[in-house]
C-alpha cells in the first residue's frame, strides 16, 4: 500500500490535495482490487505546477548547479532505485498487472537510463570555434531548453518517465510530469527518490489525472517551453497541435506496426520462440511489438503452424503467479478494444489460428484478460494489418522476394522498429538499411541501450528518446561570437559630425 503523501499532488515540493478535492482510485487489471485513491488534478492544479516549474528554472538555485552535481544527483537517483527496487517494482506491477518478474526488469532499465544520464551531464562543455579571425572568441554554448511538460502512458510507466526525467534533469530542465491516469503510482515514489537525491523544490512536480483536464494546460500554457509525449497517435497529434500555438519543441513517441521479417534461411528455431515474445511481451501492449509477421511463402506453414500452437499453450495469470507467462490487459475498454479489432479482421477475411478469446476460468473474470491470437492469410490492404491492436495479437503475411518483404515492411503509416531473420548477413544488413523505422534488430528483438537513440519515422513520432539526440531535444544551443577588439564596421557611410 501507497502512502498517503505518494497519491497527493506535488507541487513546488508540497504534497497537496487537488484544488476542487477530486480523487480517482486505482483498481487492479488483473483482479479489480483497490490499488490506490490518487489526488485527481484541476486544470488550475497543473497550470500552478506549470508556474512553480517556472519559478524554480528562472530563480531558483537548480540553475547553479554545475553538470557535475547534477550527475551526483541522478547516480543517487538510480542508487535509491537499486535501494528500493522491489518497491517500485511491486508498485509497477499493481498498476499495471505486469508479471513482477518483468516489472523487475522494468526497473533494472530505469536504474541504467539515470545511470546513462549521469554521466552525459559530466559531458555537456562548451565549445570553441575557430571562425579564422583576429579578435574573435566564438564559443557555442548548451543550455538547458527550460520547462518541459511531461505526459506519458501506462504500459511502460516508469520506464517511459525516466527516458524523459533523466534526461531533462541531466541537462538542467525542471518539469511537470503527468503520467497516465491509470498508472501513477511509481512516477509519483520517483518524486520522492528526487526530492531525497538531491533535486531542489519546484524542479520536479507531478499531476496526476484525465488527460483532457489534469494534462490540458501542459501542451497550451506560455510558459511550457517543450512538451515530451508517449502515447497512441490520435492525442499526439492533439498535443502537437496545442504546442504550435505558443511554438514550443515537441518530442512525440507514438507506438507503431512493426514488422517481423522471417526469410526462409532463417534459423527459424530462433525466429519462431522470438516472434512469439516480440508480440506477446506483455500482452503485445509494447509500442515495438512485433505485431506483424511477413513471412516467405516456402517456410510460411511450418512457421505460422508452430506460432500458433505454441500460442494455444501460453499461461496467463496473476503477477505473483510462477507458472503465469502473461497477464491482463490494461482497462476493460482497452480489452474490448482489442476484441473488436480481432473480431473485425475476421469479418474483414483473416483466418483465426490461435485465440481470439477471453480465457475460460473463475481466475480470469475480474480481470481483462485475451487470449493470444494469431491471425493469419492477412493483407497489406486490411485494417488489422495497417491500424495498432496495442494487445496480444499478430497478424500474417507472405511474401515471395526481398524486395517485397522490404515493400510489405515499409507499407505502413508508423515506422518505429522491425526486425529481420535470415542466416545471409549481406541480405541482413541490405534490408535492415531499406526498411524505414527508427530500430531494426537482426535474429533478435526488443533489446535496446539507453545509450542508443529510440524513436520513431513517419507517424511513429518526432524527435529521438535515449542516446546523444534523446539528450539534445532538451538542449537550447547558443552562439556566443565575442569581438575582442571592436572597430567601425563602416558598412554605411557617415556623415562625421551630423546626426
Ligand atoms: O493513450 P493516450 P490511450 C496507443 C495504443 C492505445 C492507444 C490509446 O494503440 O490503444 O494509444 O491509448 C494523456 N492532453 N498507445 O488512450 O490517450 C493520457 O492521460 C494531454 C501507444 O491510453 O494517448 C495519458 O497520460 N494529455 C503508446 C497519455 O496521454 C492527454 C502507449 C497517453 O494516453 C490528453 C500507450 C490531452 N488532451 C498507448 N489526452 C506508446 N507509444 O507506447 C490524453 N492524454
Amino acid at each position: 500500500m501507497l502512502n498517503h503523501d505518494v497519491t497527493q499532488l506535488l507541487i513546488n515540493g508540497q504534497r497537496r490535495a487537488s484544488s476542487d478535492g477530486g480523487t480517482r482510485t486505482i483498481t487492479h487489471p488483473a483482479d479489480g482490487h483497490e490499488v490506490a485513491t490518487f489526488a485527481e488534478a484541476t486544470a488550475a492544479d497543473t497550470t500552478a505546477a506549470i508556474e512553480a516549474a517556472r519559478a524554480a528554472f528562472d530563480g531558483g538555485h537548480w540553475g547553479s548547479f554545475t553538470g557535475e552535481q547534477r550527475s551526483k544527483i541522478l547516480s543517487q537517483v538510480a542508487d535509491i532505485l537499486e535501494r528500493d527496487k522491489e518497491i517500485f517494482a511491486s508498485a509497477e506491477s499493481e498498476d499495471t498487472a505486469k508479471r513482477i518478474v518483468e516489472a523487475r526488469y522494468d526497473i533494472d532499465d530505469v536504474i541504467s537510463v539515470f545511470r546513462h544520464f549521469a554521466t552525459k551531464a559530466n559531458e555537456l562543455h562548451e565549445r570553441d570555434i575557430n571562425v579564422g579571425r583576429d579578435g574573435i572568441r566564438s564559443t557555442m554554448v548548451t543550455e538547458p531548453i527550460g520547462i518541459v511538460a511531461m505526459i506519458t502512458p501506462w504500459n511502460y510507466p516508469l520506464l517511459q518517465a525516466s527516458w524523459k526525467i533523466a534526461p531533462a534533469l541531466a541537462t538542467g530542465c525542471t518539469f511537470v510530469i503527468k503520467p497516465s491516469e491509470l498508472t501513477p503510482s511509481t512516477t509519483s515514489l520517483l518524486m520522492n527518490s528526487l526530492s531525497e537525491a538531491g533535486v531542489p523544490d519546484g524542479v520536479a512536480n507531478i499531476v496526476f489525472g484525465a488527460g483532457a483536464t489534469a494534462g490540458g494546460p501542459l501542451s497550451v500554457h506560455p510558459d511550457v517551453d517543450m512538451v515530451s509525449f508517449t502515447g497512441g497517435l490520435a492525442t499526439g497529434k492533439r498535443v502537437m497541435a496545442n504546442a504550435a500555438e505558443t511554438v514550443k519543441r515537441v518530442a512525440l513517441e507514438l507506438g507503431g506496426k512493426n514488422p517481423n521479417i522471417i526469410f526462409a534461411d532463417a534459423d527459424l528455431d530462433a525466429a519462431i520462440d522470438n516472434a512469439l515474445t516480440a508480440v506477446f511481451l506483455h500482452s503485445g501492449q509494447v509500442c515495438s511489438a512485433g505485431a506483424r509477421l511477413l513471412v516467405e511463402r516456402s517456410v510460411h506453414d511450418r512457421v505460422v503452424d508452430e506460432i500458433a500452437r505454441r500460442a494455444d499453450h501460453i499461461v496467463l495469470g496473476g503477477a505473483y503467479d510462477d507458472d503465469a507467462e502473461s497477464g491482463s490487459l490494461i482497462s476493460a475498454a482497452h480489452r474490448d478494444k482489442v476484441e473488436a479489432y480481432v473480431n473485425a479482421a475476421v469479418a474483414e477475411g483473416a483466418t483465426l489460428r490461435a485465440g481470439g478469446v477471453r480465457p475460460s476460468g473463475e481466475q480470469f473474470t475480474n480481470g481483462y484478460f485475451f487470449r493470444p491470437t494469431v491471425l493469419d492469410n492477412c493483407t497489406t490492404d486490411m485494417t488489422c494489418v495497417q491500424d495498432e491492436s496495442f494487445g496480444p495479437v499478430l497478424t500474417v503475411e507472405v511474401f515471395d522476394t526481398e524486395a517485397e518483404a522490404i515493400a510489405l515492411g515499409n507499407d505502413t503509416i508508423y515506422g518505429l522498429a522491425g526486425a529481420v531473420w535470415t542466416t545471409d548477413d549481406d541480405k541482413a544488413q541490405r534490408v535492415a538499411r531499406k526498411l524505414r523505422h527508427g530500430t531494426i534488430w537482426i535474429n533478435d528483438y526488443h533489446p535496446y541501450v539507453a545509450q542508443a537513440e529510440w524513436g520513431g519515422y513517419k507517424q511513429s513520432g518526432v524527435g529521438r528518446e535515449l542516446g546523444d539526440a534523446g539528450l539534445a531535444e532538451y538542449l537550447e544551443h547558443k552562439h556566443i561570437w565575442h569581438n575582442l577588439v571592436p572597430a567601425r564596421s563602416e558598412w554605411f557611410r557617415t556623415m562625421e559630425g551630423s546626426n
